[in-house]
């Protein structure tokens, strides 16, 4: 009877609506458009602290190529390398003097070369970081544009009058101090939202955009998969500079942030550039808010695919202040990210480079919780809707460090705003306990290898950021010899994730957002439900389910390797335990 039913569904599926079909299978139920990126994991790389090859205590591009068969084993789709182009690390490549340079520290364009070909011969695409909201002030356009007010590169960046002996106005710079540096024999003023050495560029100007759209010709024609864009919502400058009032002070990324002409340099860039090749696009939309980052990654507006949106991963954060913070809190936040319209596609992270590690922040790092909550994390992450971002060295459960003084920190971001800080009435003591919270470089100290020296990072005998003590046992030689590790956790979620439209594309629905101490939630796709049910607290919890969800089976927990059925609606949860069930 069975079998008769299906050849006739096969017939009228056949014959009746041939595009519907084709139609069905482009879209989910609601109607959005498939694309390799929406589907991918993206695992951050930041090279100088992932793998150093040549002992010099700083990691490099031949490292990160000795390390492609741990990256394919771990089973990501894409990396994103954080900037790797010729600097003088004023923030750690954040400011590129050479865009076409790789950066002497990490090596050359053939070592660059090798490791793109090496990722796509594993089929792992590679995404590079575009900085072009800033340069370095040792770019050859600065060192023109300073010379004198009638250099032709002077339009490439922002140049004000001072008034008398004070800069144009008083806008703050993200890193300290005031965003205005007097420099060159005109005694002008130029514009740098973030440190000195990072002077903005002047995106009105017609021939720099060019440029720009040159410069990214020359890595996408290499092979490149993609851009992530830094501070992309920045580019576009406010018409007016008249001084902050002290609300502007406190937040001047809203101020800085989705300017006059940003939508018209999005689309000129997609236009002449990105429109030309099948890659992927995701901007970081610092100091934007809900409504304003969907129009930039609105598939009908020819812009950039995605955006990362802050409000989840800085959740409690009030600048330099980590404040406490509820789960419903959270998950409210989280809800808002996944919930966009059909035409925009969510990205889902909770580390990267600017954060601290994932377990110190949203899960539990005493040596009682961290493999547990890493692990619980890791299904967060991997069972969300959106393109998920990992950082590296989470996939083994890397902790905050324990920084005990101010000269074990590297980050300009620290210590620029250090003087800001104390002069604001705080004490060097209580801006060590914020630091030790949410500092950046947190996420920045070396990727831990092995139990030997310096973590297996380097054969040297120093590295330029502290390497974490707790090396001896969270590394990865441990994660990799032992089968329930947090390491074999993530490989065996991004399996179940990968080619899964049920759980990449099928919606959220959070069904207990007021709950203090579980974040519940399913995924509700074409022809299969998934349920998660995450405790995120120290202590038992018993958790009641509707009945709808009674025969769902476990696929995958961390605590175990049960595989039980849901056969009544109370479920009793350990600490920090994290279930995946999906429906029948
Ligand atoms: O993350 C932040 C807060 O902790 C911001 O400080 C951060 O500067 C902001 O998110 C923008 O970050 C990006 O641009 C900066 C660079 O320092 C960051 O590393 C980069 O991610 C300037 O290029
Ligand atoms: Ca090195």
């Amino acid at each position: 009877m069975k079998f008769k039913l299906l050849i006739i569904l096969a017939i009228i599926l056949n014959t009746g609506c041939k595009q519907d079909t084709t139609k069905d299978i482009e879209t989910t139920k609601n109607e959005i458009k498939k694309e390799w990126w929406k589907e991918q994991v993206v695992y951050q790389i930041y090279p100088r602290s992932f793998k150093d090859s040549n002992g010099d205590g700083i990691g490099d591009i031949p490292g990160i190529i000795s390390k492609i068969d741990y990256l394919d084993s771990l089973g990501i789709d894409v990396v994103w390398l954080s900037p790797h182009f010729d600097s003088p690390n004023a923030d750690n490549g954040y400011d590129i003097r050479d865009y076409r340079k790789v950066m002497e520290e990490f090596g050359t364009l053939e070592d660059f070369d090798t490791l793109l070909n090496g990722l796509h011969d594993r089929g792992i695409k590679l995404i590079i970081d575009l900085v072009i909201n800033h340069s370095s002030d040792e770019h050859k356009w600065f060192q023109e544009s300073m010379s004198s007010k009638d250099n032709p590169y002077r339009d490439y960046y922002i140049w004000k009058p001072g008034k008398e002996t004070n800069p144009p106005n008083n806008w703050p710079s993200f890193f300290g101090g005031s965003a205005w540096e007097q420099a060159g024999p005109d005694g002008e003023y130029y514009l740098h939202y973030f440190a000195k050495k990072q002077p903005d560029l002047n995106w009105e100007n017609q021939q720099l955009r060019e440029e720009i759209y040159e410069l990214m010709r020359f890595w996408l024609d290499k092979g490149v998969d993609g851009f992530r864009m830094d501070v992309i919502a920045l580019i576009s400058k406010p018409q007016n500079f008249d001084d902050m009032d002290n609300e502007g002070l406190k937040h001047p990324e809203y101020t800085y942030a989705y300017g006059p002409r940003l939508h018209e340099f999005l689309k000129d860039m997609n236009k002449e550039v990105l429109s030309k090749y099948d890659v992927m696009t995701v901007g970081e939309a610092y100091g934007g808010n809900a409504e304003k980052t969907l129009e930039i990654t609105d598939e009908r507006n020819n812009e950039i695919d995605l955006a990362f949106w802050f409000d989840a991963v800085r959740v409690g954060r009030d600048n330099f202040k980590q404040n406490e913070w509820t789960l419903p809190e959270f998950k409210k936040l989280v809800k808002a990210q996944s919930d966009v319209n059909s035409h925009n596609w969510p990205t889902f992270f909770l580390g990267n480079h600017d954060n601290p590690r994932v377990v110190s922040k949203f899960g539990d790092d005493s040596p009682e919780f961290r493999v547990t909550s890493s692990k619980l994390l890791a299904m967060l992450l991997l069972t969300q809707r959106g393109t998920t971002f990992l950082y590296q060295g989470d996939e083994i459960g890397m902790t905050n460090y324990p920084f005990t003084s101010f000269d074990q920190f590297d980050d300009v971001e620290i210590k620029g705003n250090y003087n800001k800080i104390i002069a604001s009435g705080s004490t060097p003591e209580s801006y060590l306990a914020d630091l030790n919270k949410m500092a950046r470089d947190h996420a920045r100290t070396p990727m831990q290898w092995s139990n030997t020296n310096k973590a297996g990072f380097t054969s040297g005998d120093k590295t330029w950021l502290g390497v974490n003590p707790n090396y001896p046992e969270i590394n990865v030689n441990n994660n990799l010899q032992d089968k329930h590790s947090i390491f074999h956790f993530y490989r065996r979620l991004l399996n179940i994730r990968k080619g899964n439209d049920n759980l990449i594309y099928g919606d959220y629905k959070d069904i207990a957002i007021d709950h203090p101490q579980v974040f519940a939630y399913t995924r509700i796709g074409k022809n299969k439900t998934y349920l998660v049910v995450l405790n995120m607290s120290k202590s038992m919890v018993d958790f009641s389910l509707d009945n709808k969800f009674k025969g769902y089976n476990l696929i995958i927990n961390n605590l175990n390797d049960d595989t039980t059925t849901i056969e009544h609606n109370k479920l009793t949860l350990q600490p920090w335990e994290a279930r995946l069930y999906e429906s029948n």
